[in-house]
């Protein structure tokens, strides 16, 4: 008698845009169909731990709702109204609108835009490809992590740090403006295994009382955008109870004796007045993290998302090098590991098309760019047409306002890639039907530790679904453009990437499952000296110079502090907006991903707003109440939450709903706004202020 089927289990990596970029074991049911994903446990970042949203993958992959075929517009933009076509005659329309917006307007006037819907390099980066290939426009990609970066950068000159898995090592771990247990589940499996095994402390710092902030053993909630005059201040009291490590210094860091001086006045009671926190709690801190010299600053995205953020994230990774924590197994700053893959990605993303260098535009000012701002279009044609993979900027980028006005332009062509009907793909004139990540190969690396993982297709697609490299490969041959990458498969292309950067062969990165590409000890804790031309970190970071991996300086960097500092840039209140709102990630979505699973929605209830209950009550809102949220740039409705867990004044509204989710029908970014953060762009999504009032 034959055995019945069980369940198996294939290898794979979750593609979405997270810094875990989980080691994941997919189900594959005896019917093909797959079944529930697990963190592999012999990952030694994953340790078979993974979020509750991707291990219930199934529901989205065989979700209802799922785009299966190409379609075509017939209502009015936005209608909704397509009707199905086959690939053929979608594609030859694509390519017809892309070549007459090229006749008409040049090839500028075509933006590929796109983003980490997949982090997967084959199928996000190959748009690029056909980009070169066709002279279309850049794009800056500002919307995410141009502000962290830079400001870590500014101080090592590399993006890359102590081995995450040290954090297990660490007999502090201090988790810095990132909700890591609802973004990036790993951070908490290594911290929780330090307090386990070594009794360490896990320090939270965030602008509400997170679950994060919950199992921390300390817990410091300070006011938005403050987080420079809190680093500033413990740096004061290294300096002021011998904590800090003047040998270290000296080797180390280009200006010590200037910080120290710099940081005289920026006492606890300063950073007190300023984050909202009270002198003890800054005191302990300081105390904390100066008598622990195993102390490893895990640094997140969160705090940076600020017209301060560089600043911020430059001062925080200031304190690893005043106190000397780079030294230790378990200490220094970590930010992500972007530096250490040395991947040769030419075939890719043709980097070897000459004529390449187009215009660069700012994926976050998408709105001011489709709604004709000169200085945002760098003085080039207008974008007539756009071809989108891998982001939904109907709802997620900033400045709503303008984009919703930019999509409904008549004379814009839009195509768009997709997976499910979002409220982008609702936008487009023609949609056409996106593989998931277990329905096609790539290759994915890790920002938040030292993998390469590769993704095999482990099922087929629904209906007729195709891979963002079979769109790039069938309209380069519609366009007219040639590159050797648009003759091979997906498969080839990894394959040639790992050879060409010395990573052995596809073959063997399948057998092994995963590469770990952690760079030495030395290197990794800057013990050879630092990425600077004198090896010293940079307490004074020539802002102009910093190699950021993007564009040139822009927002008000010339007045950006010489050292580090808190710089009073943020969208302070005022008496006709009384709130600062943050528009904090949810647990359940993940950007606007997910927003389409039932699990992931039961969970999330509906848009809300976090209001501490002596406000509300100052402002006529009961809980549950129905409110407007409003500022210059416009207004949303959500449902008000009553909450202590936050300083007074300040508002926190988990999520990226759609607007169709939002009474109204206007979602949260209406009130985001795209001007550039310092001193090389970015969008300061929680750095918002507002008014308040019931509904
Ligand atoms: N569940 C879930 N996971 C996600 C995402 C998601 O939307 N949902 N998004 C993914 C993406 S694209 C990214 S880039 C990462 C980002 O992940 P994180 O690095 O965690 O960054 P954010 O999600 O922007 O915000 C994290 C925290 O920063 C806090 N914060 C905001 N302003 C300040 C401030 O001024 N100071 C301090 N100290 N804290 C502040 C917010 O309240 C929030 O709790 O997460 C990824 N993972
Ligand atoms: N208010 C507010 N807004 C924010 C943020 C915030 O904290 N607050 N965070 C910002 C940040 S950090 C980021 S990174 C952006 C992210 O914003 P987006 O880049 O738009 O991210 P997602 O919302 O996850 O949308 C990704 C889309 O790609 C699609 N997709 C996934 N895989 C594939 C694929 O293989 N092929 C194709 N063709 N499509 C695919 C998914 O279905 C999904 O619709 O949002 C930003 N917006
Ligand atoms: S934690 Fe991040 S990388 Fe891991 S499964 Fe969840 S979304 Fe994917
Ligand atoms: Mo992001």
């Amino acid at each position: 008698m034959n055995k019945p089927a069980g369940p198996r289990f294939g290898h794979s990596a979750c593609p979405h845009d997270c810094p875990s970029t989980c080691a994941v074991d997919v189900e594959i049911l005896p019917d093909g169909r797959i079944g529930r994903l697990r963190g592999s446990p012999d990952n030694a970042y994953t340790l078979g731990v993974i979020c509750a949203k991707v291990a219930r993958y199934g529901e989205r992959i065989h979700h209802p709702d799922r785009l299966l075929h190409p379609m075509i517009r017939t209502g009015a933009k936005g209608s909704g109204e397509f009707r199905r076509a086959s690939w053929d005659e979608a594609l030859d329309l694509v390519a017809e609108k892309l070549l007459e917006a090229e006749r008409q307007h040049g090839a500028e006037s075509v933006w590929p835009y796109y983003y980490a819907g997949t982090m997967g390099l084959v199928q996000r980066d190959g748009i690029h490809r056909l980009r070169h290939a066709k002279g279309y426009s850049r794009q800056f990609d500002s919307i995410c992590t141009n502000p962290a970066w830079t400001g870590y950068i500014a101080g090592t000159g590399r993006l890359a740090g102590p081995d995450p898995r040290e954090m297990a090592l660490s007999d502090c771990v201090v988790i810095w403006g990132t909700n890591a247990v609802a973004t990036q589940v790993n951070v908490m499996t290594h911290a929780v295994k330090a307090r386990k095994t070594r009794g360490a402390k896990i320090v939270a710092i965030d602008v509400y009382e997170t679950e994060t902030v919950r199992q921390a053993d300390m817990g410091l909630v300070l006011r938005p955008g403050t987080d420079a005059a809190l680093a500033c201040a413990v740096m004061h009291v290294a300096f002021r109870d011998d904590y800090a490590d003047r040998a270290y210094m000296a080797a180390y860091a280009d200006c010590p004796e200037e910080l120290e001086a710099h940081l005289a006045t920026r006492t606890p009671e300063w950073a007190a007045a300023i984050t909202g926190l009270s002198v003890d709690e800054i005191e302990a801190f300081a105390r904390l993290v100066g008598t622990t010299p195993k102390t490893y600053f895990r640094l997140g995205y969160g705090f940076t998302r600020q017209r301060n953020g560089t600043v911020s994230m430059h001062a925080a990774a200031s304190i690893a090098t005043v106190l000397g924590a780079w030294q230790h197994e378990g200490g220094g700053a970590f930010h992500n590991n972007g530096a250490i893959y040395t991947l040769d990605k030419t075939m890719i993303e043709g980097n070897d098309i000459p004529g390449r260098m187009t215009r660069r535009l700012d994926q976050s000012r998408i709105g001011a760019i489709l709604t004709g701002d000169a200085e945002a279009l760098l003085g080039g044609p207008k974008v007539a047409a756009l071809f989108i993979q891998n982001t939904n900027p109907v709802s997620v980028a900033p400045d709503q306002a303008r984009v919703a006005a930019g999509f409904a332009r008549e004379d814009l062509f839009v195509c768009v890639h997709e997976q499910f009907m979002t409220e982008t793909a609702k936008m487009a004139d023609v949609v056409l039907p996106a593989t998931m990540f277990v329905e096609h190969d790539d290759i994915y690396k890790g920002g938040g530790h030292q993998y390469l993982l590769f993704g095999p297709k482990l099922a087929e697609a629904p209906g007729e679904a195709r891979e963002n490299h079979f769109v790039h490969v069938e309209l380069a041959r519609r366009l007219g453009a040639s590159h050797r990458g648009f003759e091979m498969s997906s498969r080839e292309h990894v394959d040639w990437m790992l050879q060409k950067s010395g990573f052995g062969t596809l073959a063997e990165l399948e057998e092994k499952r995963w590469l770990d590409v952690q760079p030495d000890f030395r290197t990794a804790h800057y013990l050879d000296g630092f990425a600077q031309p004198d090896g010293k970190f940079r307490f004074r970071p020539d802002w102009r110079r910093v190699k950021a991996p993007n564009a040139g300086p822009m927002g008000p960097w010339e007045a950006m502090p010489a050292l580090p500092d808190y710089w009073p840039v943020i969208e302070e209140a005022d008496a006709a907006h009384p709130f600062r709102l943050v528009t904090a990630p949810a647990r359940s979505f993940l950007n606007s991903t997910f927003t389409e699973t039932p699990g992931s929605l039961k969970r999330e209830g509906r848009p809300e707003v976090m209001i501490r209950p002596g406000d509300a009550a100052a402002h006529g809102i009961t809980e549950g109440a129905l409110v407007e949220i409003g500022n210059g740039r416009g207004r949303t409705r959500v449902h008000a939450k009553f909450f202590d867990g936050l300083k007074p004044g300040v508002l926190v509204a988990e999520g990226i709903w759609p607007n169709a989710a939002h009474d109204g029908g206007v979602g949260i970014n209406a009130l985001t706004g795209a001007d550039p953060v310092a001193p090389y762009g970015g969008a300061a999504f929680h750095d918002n202020k507002v008014w308040i009032k019931p509904a």
